[in-house]
């Protein structure tokens, strides 16, 4: 296990590793890996923020046939993670039992964890990235050939510095603060998080409260990034991380932000709050030794009236929802609000 197991947090402040492997699937190829219908296969949890990006992009932009989905169980064990809600508990097309098989094929005696998101190259099981903050990028604007009809465009050209610029801050005091402050082993670390988490949570409900979307009038990348780090706020960050100035569903402007995401295709739909719960509080064992996992919150209220459409905006530019998701892809009862 790695930076988000328990034993790389014994050190006084945390510190998150880049990607090691950084290899670009591009539609030139350039690194190798050009793209292509079904060659890829993405490895996420759900339980984890960051491999969750990708599953909602992969959603929002149609791309899950082209790039099929391995979902691992939400607990990892000390090989990582691993492929225990498969029959065998073995991915069927990769035929491997822990995503670390494939990190292996790529490089041996890698001293790195395994992380997910994980990009696995299906004919030679080898790795190809674990770069999540790239890879939506590239689903985004080098996967166009195999996008549905009707996709969004998540990263358009002309607000790139506008959209870079509330991602930069989003993930430096929410996306990876909450991990700051709950993963702190000094009360002064811990409150300069847990502050700067709350100082951008203001910011943003700031800025959210006129309009409907963080940049433009239509959903890009920025409001998934924001929404996967929200939608784990009171479930796991507000408890847990002790992310706990305020409750989301306190703040009238992000709580119908957040509810307003969920609810649009694509968002929601990923969700497994069970995976959510289960991961943070069970893998966590140095910040929560019980592993008791809270029964709350009350989830009935994501799928209330959020009245967000008054404030406009065109949730999919020119283009339109994406369809029904997947049989064999559905999050099951246990995960989704009632
Ligand atoms: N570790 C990744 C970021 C993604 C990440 O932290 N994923 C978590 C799950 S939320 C994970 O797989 N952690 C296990 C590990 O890093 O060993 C990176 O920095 O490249």
């Amino acid at each position: 296990m790695g930076e988000d197991g328990n034993r790389a947090y014994g050190h006084k402040t945390f510190s998150r590793s880049r990607s090691h492997f950084a290899d670009r699937i591009t539609a030139d190829g350039r690194d190798g890996w050009p793209v292509a219908a079904g060659r890829y296969r993405l490895v996420v949890s759900r339980a984890c923020p960051w491999a969750s990006r990708a599953v909602v992009s992969r959603r929002l932009l149609g791309l899950e046939e082209a790039l099929p989905m391995a979902v691992a169980d939400p607990i990892q064990d000390d090989r990582s993670w691993r492929f225990t809600l498969d029959p065998d508990g073995r991915d069927p097309v990769l035929g491997i039992r822990f995503l670390a098989e494939a990190y292996d094929k790529r490089e041996t005696d890698y001293p790195g964890g395994v992380s997910v998101p994980a990009v696995v190259d299906v004919p030679t099981g080898r790795l190809v990235t674990n770069d999540y903050q790239q890879l939506t990028l590239d689903l985004a604007t080098e996967w166009t050939a195999l996008h549905r009809e009707g996709a969004p465009d998540l990263y358009p050209r002309d607000r790139r510095d506008e959209i870079d610029a509330v991602m930069a801050e989003v993930y430096e005091d929410l996306n990876n603060g909450v991990y700051r402050a709950g993963f702190a082993t000094h009360q002064a670390e811990y409150e300069r998080a847990c502050t700067a988490v709350f100082r951008r949570l203001d910011a943003l409900a700031e800025r959210l409260a006129g309009q409907r979307y963080l940049v433009g009038d239509t959903i890009t990348e920025a409001d998934i990034r924001l929404f996967t780090t929200l939608v784990r706020f009171d479930p796991v960050y507000h408890g847990h991380f002790k992310c706990n100035r305020w409750k989301l569903a306190e703040n009238p402007v992000l709580w119908a932000y957040a509810r307003d995401l969920f609810q649009t295709p694509g968002f929601g739909d990923t969700v497994d709050f069970d995976h959510i719960k289960r991961h943070y509080y069970q893998v966590h064992s140095g910040i929560n030794p019980t592993g008791v996992v809270p029964l709350g919150p009350d989830l009935a209220g994501w799928t209330s009236p959020h009245h967000r459409e008054e404030l406009g905006g065109r949730p999919f530019g020119d283009g339109k929802p994406p369809g029904p998701v997947p049989e064999g892809e559905k999050v099951t009862p246990r995960g989704r609000p009632a």
